[in-house]
């Protein structure tokens, strides 16, 4: 008798490791030792660097360039400009956003620091040096930075390669900085209930432009085989399929000649989704050279010219009767977009999902508008745990509910809890065009204002602010809510795509015959555990345990085809599939357990990892046994091998969400805020691993208090961009960060195969309005009704000197 045989059922259960158990992050033992394998860390034979000539204004025309001296530096290979790219018709590539970028700038230049030559050397520090060697002569034009001016009747037309084309990628375009209109919803009701509303707010919340800033910024190495026409390309890419098929489309190159490898990820954060003139140029250079051209940004190059995140502008406005009950919302969107529309939305979103603004709210009828327009300013809009724009979203209504709320003189818990979509009303039809699959708002809220002491909170910030008012104190208390609903999930392909590349997901599992496995998946990990927890789903199902299975993303030649990670998509997508593979592994290996134990298929039950005998508890075949029986002893007639292959197309997306509580003190005399307590309560409906959920939700809330604390990606009026090294862009580290508290409630989702729903990007999502909204609450009672962020001290105490608190 095997041990096995012995084992108690919890005994079982826990070897097993599967959906439900804090199984420490597998991957950790690698990364933690430094052990991982990341791009700058694959070193090909004979391997040259390339670096790029970089320009210095946000808006010029490009009269020359002049190589030579680069070209007589020791070392120096190549140096690649437009002029050279233009024959290949690579010049310009397409963007995820159905758009045009310049991989190397031709005629003029939009932002400070775009790509505008490519030097290649023997290593990247001569590549460098000879990159500032490069001489380009350029003649300075006005830029546009406020995203406000950009359609000013005669603003400057940024874009000339398409100035006068009066048709965008998402319909008409009204000017040469225009982009697209998006419009969803009822106008005229949303006009009417706004005309029409007892108590009625509006307000421009914006945004701020930040970057996720990864630990690791973007690279890869591109290694043309000329002779078997054979493409290897490593990148960071968190869609590595995606890049093989559009690198096929746009080279000429067949598919199966290109071999895209997305090794090691140190954070990803959507930075790693979009396409970037790096990857582009790697490639030309090695089919160029007939080397591999490895290509590494530098963090002021990250920051300054890869996917930034948001910079949008939302009026919003809402309708409600006097006692708080909202009647109508409406909000326009001014999105700055920069130089060249490269958001990373599914196609037919232009604006991501951010018609999910109607939040955790029962609104009868709305409507949103969003303008996408250029400015002199990097590309991108589309990252940061942003789940396609729900960042955004939420902003904006939960910082419109706190302004209605404090219209109405109402606690906003209170408004919150009047307007919640009511369990039973669950699937749930939103006035912007979603099915929110699940969701139990008042218990979350519930659980979240006991937890915290709501009730006690709001008397202790009464109390203290009559003690400022006495002059007893300098410290001003703030309590900020949020609720937030996150959308979860792309697909389903009928809905989702990106250039056309329907979006579902894949996992594909060999079991060996001594009874462990190796599953692939179409998605890639850049440092969400997916080694970890996918082996979970998959434990659970086939009953074998988590350890003895391996997982492997990013490797086009081995994984099953898939649309990568992004938008919080893997567990709802992927990990669907994952959970589906295993059950034809099971219905298979059941097939087989009838065989070992000469009963019918249906005389068997499944008990964590074996089948037994209904009746009969000690006759049972383990998977273990199933699986060497699977290629030594099978049923006359079937094929020997334990394997099967799944692809996901989800019926819908998943909605998790979320009651998040942030109490915050602010000097007034420095303006800096302490975080004294941060609650957050998640439901992503069934949890694979609590522990990685945990370690999701503490990362995504250190961003969110970045975000509303202290990012920015500024410009100037002449469009430098500030803050573009780590010296000025804030990113906390443990001395700024807060404690947090997490906790949960489950609510399933009706339509994934194990009830689970993605948690990645809700603490960013629910995050930021809950600091937002703390800051701004210390200052409700004197009038305030809105402070844009980053909260900076700076910022803050000049609110408290506008407002005569300062000595
Ligand atoms: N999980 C779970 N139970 C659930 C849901 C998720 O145990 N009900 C686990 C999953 O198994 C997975 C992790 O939580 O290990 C995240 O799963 P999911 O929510 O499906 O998100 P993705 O794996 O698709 O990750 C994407 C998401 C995004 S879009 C951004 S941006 C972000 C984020 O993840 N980037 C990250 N978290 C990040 N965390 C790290 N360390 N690095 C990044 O770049
Ligand atoms: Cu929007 S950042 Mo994540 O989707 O990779």
């Amino acid at each position: 008798m095997s041990d096995a045989a012995t084992m108690t059922l919890e005994e079982r259960e826990a070897t097993l490791g599967g959906v439900g158990t804090a199984r420490k992050r597998k991957e950790d033992v690698r990364f933690i030792q430094g052990a991982g394998n990341y791009v700058d860390d694959v070193k090909l034979p004979g391997m040259v660097f390339g670096d790029f000539v970089r320009s210095p204004y946000a808006h010029a025309r490009i009269k020359s360039i002049n190589a030579e001296a680069a070209l007589a530096v020791p070392g120096v290979k190549a140096v690649l400009t437009a002029a050279d790219l233009k024959p290949l018709n690579l010049h310009y590539m397409p963007t995820l956003a159905g758009d045009v970028q310049a991989v190397l700038a031709e005629e003029k230049v939009l932002f400070q620091n775009q790509e505008v030559a490519f030097v290649i050397a023997e290593d990247r520090y001569i590549a460098s040096d000879a990159a500032e060697l490069v001489e380009v002569d350029y003649e300075e034009l006005p830029p546009i930075v406020d995203a406000f001016k950009a359609m000013d009747e005669g603003a400057i037309c940024l874009r000339e390669d398409i100035q006068g084309k009066t048709e965008g990628a998402h319909g008409a375009r009204r000017h040469d900085n225009h982009i697209f209109t998006w419009e969803i919803g009822d106008k005229e009701g949303a006009d009417k209930a706004l005309a029409d509303g007892e108590v009625t707010v509006k307000e421009l919340v914006t945004y701020q432009r930040v970057h996720p800033s990864p630990l690791e910024t973007c690279a890869s190495i591109a290694s043309m085989d000329k002779i078997k026409g054979e493409l290897t390309l490593y990148g960071t890419f968190q869609a590595p399929h995606v890049v093989r098929t559009v690198a096929s489309l746009l080279s000429g190159i067949p598919e199966h000649k290109i071999r895209v490898i997305a090794p090691d990820i140190g954070g990803g954060f959507g930075n790693k989704v979009g396409v970037y003139p790096g990857y582009v140029c790697s490639i030309v250079a090695s089919i160029v050279l007939g080397v591999p051209v490895k290509w590494v940004e530098d963090r002021i190059e990250n920051l300054s010219s890869t996917a930034f995140a948001r910079d949008y502008h939302m009026t919003g406005e809402l309708a409600a009767t006097k006692d708080g009950k909202i009647t109508g919302l409406k909000c326009h969107v001014l999105a700055d977009h920069g130089a060249f529309d490269a958001c990373a939305d599914p196609t037919k979103w232009p604006a991501g999902f951010f018609n999910i603004c109607t939040g955790s709210y029962d609104i009868p009828v709305a409507h949103v508008s969003v303008d996408g327009v250029y400015t002199n300013k990097a590309p991108g809009g589309v990252a940061y745990r942003c789940s396609f724009r729900v960042t955004e979203a939420a902003y904006m209504i939960e910082r419109m509910m706190d302004v209605l709320a404090q219209k109405l003189e109402m606690d906003p818990a209170e408004l919150r809890l009047k307007n919640f979509v009511q369990p039973a009303q669950f699937p749930y039809n939103s006035a912007l065009g979603w099915e929110y699959d699940s969701g139990d708002y008042p218990t979350a809220m519930n659980q979240m204002m006991q937890a915290v002491d709501y009730a006690g909170l709001r008397r202790e910030q009464a109390e203290q602010r009559e003690k400022v008012a006495r002059g007893d104190s300098r410290t001003l208390m703030g309590i900020g809510v949020s609720f937030f609903t996150e959308i979860v999930g792309a697909g389903p392909s009928r809905n989702c795509d990106i250039l056309g590349v329907a979006m579902f997901d894949s996992c594909e599992i060999r079991v060996h015959p001594t009874g462990s496995a190796i599953a692939r998946l179409g998605t890639k990990s850049q440092g969400q555990a997916h080694e970890t927890t996918y082996a979970q789903i998959l434990a659970t199902e086939i009953g074998i345990p988590s350890e003895d299975i391996g997982i492997e993303e990013g490797d086009t030649d081995t994984a099953p085809y898939g649309l990568g990670t992004y938008g919080s998509r893997s567990t709802p997508v992927a990990g669907a599939a994952a959970a589906r593979v295993g059950r034809k592994i099971r219905a298979k290996a059941q097939k087989i357990a009838a065989h070992l134990l000469e009963v019918a298929e249906g005389d068997l039950e499944w008990e964590i990892d074996r089948f037994k005998v209904k009746g009969l508890p000690e006759k049972e075949a383990t998977m273990k046994e199933i699986a060497w029986a699977a290629y030594n002893n099978l049923p006359e007639g079937m094929e020997p091998g334990l394997e099967a292959v799944d692809y996901y197309d989800p019926p819908n997306m998943t909605y998790p969400f979320g009651a998040y509580l942030c109490v915050a003190d602010i000097d007034v005399d420095t303006g800096e805020t302490s975080i004294r307590r941060f609650y957050a309560l998640d439901d992503c409906g069934t949890r694979i691993n609590p522990m990685v959920i945990e370690g999701q939700v503490h990362g995504g809330l250190t961003e969110a208090f970045g975000i509303a604390m202290g990012q920015e990606i500024a410009y100037d009026e002449l469009g430098n961009v500030q803050g573009a090294s780590l010296m000025d862009y804030f990113l906390p580290t443990a001395v700024e960060t807060p404690v947090w508290e997490t906790d949960f409630t489950v609510t399933p989702s009706p339509h994934h195969p194990i009830g689970a729903k993605g948690v990645g990007e809700s603490p960013n999502v629910g995050g930021v309005p809950a600091f937002s909204n703390a800051v701004i609450d210390a200052f409700s009672h004197l009038g305030v009704k809105h402070m844009p962020m980053p909260h900076t001290a700076w910022r803050v105490w000049q609110q408290c000197h506008e407002l005569g608190l300062t000595k």
